[in-house]
């Protein structure tokens, strides 16, 4: 599913997008990083300054502590498992909080309640009798009828919310960088060259004449600089610096902002990043494949939590001759979830490896779920490994 090319008519059809809807809620991805976080700040900051409300949501139950320092880090709202269901009977779609032992739904018409009685949800037209007090609140965040939900940084909608789909109604916009990106939104501004969803954000911005203030500068700085690798991925191209150079006239600090951003861990995470390092393992002929994993217990044992192991794959990267590295992670819920990473001369891409497991992300830089017991995982990963690079040496032959 490769997102169509990219039209420059897209900034400001996203622009008019977010000008015209009084209400945004901002949607991130599963495992925060400095691109989702920044670029939801960066929005959160701009929209607030254009006296829109708006409210952030993401799967996560926190945020990494290191970007504290951003705008708005704490009005973030955790949403796990806020999804959308289809209800027949109306037009829309309605986003429903599952995690509250009530759900929440909230209809474009009317917004009413609705409760789960042993497992089963009530239907609407049942539900309008159920008061809740929840209402409100959800309301008073934004969330209610006709408000804008706004994807940023997620190449497919269930990496933020799940049972979204695309075209039934929903008032939504897109705005990613991800060359995968299914364009499921109403409007969709995806650029697969683009560094960071922050870049695409800023070229949004300049598009149509938004006020950039300096906190909404850094936020977008903030996500340029780690999806780049502080400059030094090759998605880095002459526009990033030009971006970047902008930001900084209008008062970002780099070497302030490299420390924010590099100085995010604790005791606790070097620990934890410890346990990982000493578990690597190099194979394949000459070394160009690197794995490793971190379990459960790690995180009960060192006090780590686990937005501590941002960055650890690309870690794995600096091994001499390593092409293609993938490290996973066992949660404590008990999922584990592959973080993979390649580079030009891989047989094969952390994209292209991570789609086979249901997975997906960038050419370089992907994820997926791995479904082994977790004493297996670092044996059925190399074999995994092995076996598609066997596979690419036949199909190359
Ligand atoms: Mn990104």
């Amino acid at each position: 599913m490769m997102n169509r090319n990219f039209n420059p008519s897209d900034l400001l059809a996203a622009s008019k997008t977010l000008r015209e809807n009084k209400s945004w809620a901002i949607f991130t991805h599963r495992k925060s990083d400095g691109d989702a976080m920044g670029s939801a700040a960066a929005l959160f900051e701009a929209g607030t300054n254009l006296g829109k409300n708006v409210s952030w949501f993401s799967p996560d139950e926190k945020l990494p502590e290191g970007y504290r320092y951003l705008p708005h880090f704490g009005d973030f709202r955790t949403c796990e498992d806020f999804s959308f269901i289809d209800d027949r009977n109306s037009s829309a779609q309605a986003p429903v909080f599952r995690h509250w032992d009530k759900p929440l739904v909230c209809y474009n018409k009317k917004i009413v309640g609705a409760s789960t009685i042993g497992g089963e949800l009530v239907r609407p037209e049942e539900s309008g009798k159920f008061e809740d007090t929840r209402i409100p609140r959800l309301q008073s965040w934004g969330v209610c009828q006709g408000t804008l939900y706004v994807f940023l940084d997620c190449a497919s909608e269930t990496r933020s919310v799940s049972g979204y789909e695309a075209g039934k109604g929903i008032n939504s916009l897109n705005i990613d960088h991800h060359e995968d990106n299914s364009l499921y939104a109403r409007v969709n501004c995806v650029d697969g060259s683009a560094s960071s969803t922050c870049e695409m954000l800023y070229r949004i911005f300049d598009a149509d004449n938004w006020v950039i203030t300096q906190r909404i500068a850094e936020s977008l700085y903030t996500g340029i600089f780690t999806d780049t690798g502080g400059f030094s991925f090759s998605n880095t191209s002459p526009l990033t610096h030009n971006i970047a150079a902008e930001l900084i006239k209008l008062g970002v600090e780099p070497a302030l902002m490299t420390d924010r951003i590099s100085q995010n861990k604790n005791q606790a995470d070097l620990q934890i990043w410890a346990r990982a390092l000493s578990r690597v393992k190099v194979f394949g002929e000459g070394g160009i494949f690197a794995v490793s994993m971190i379990y459960a217990d790690d995180f009960r044992e060192t006090g780590a939590d686990t937005t501590g192991t941002e960055g650890l794959s690309q870690m794995f990267m600096s091994v001499r001759g390593v092409k293609f590295i993938a490290v996973a992670t066992e949660y404590p819920d008990g999922a584990v979830r592959l973080s993979i990473r390649s580079r030009d001369g891989a047989p094969f891409g952390a994209g292209e490896f991570a789609r086979e497991f249901g997975g997906g992300g960038h050419q370089k830089a992907a994820g997926c779920n791995f479904d082994y017991p977790a004493k297996s995982v670092m044996a059925e990963l190399e074999s995994s490994i092995l076996r598609k690079y066997h596979e690419c040496l036949n199909t190359h032959q």
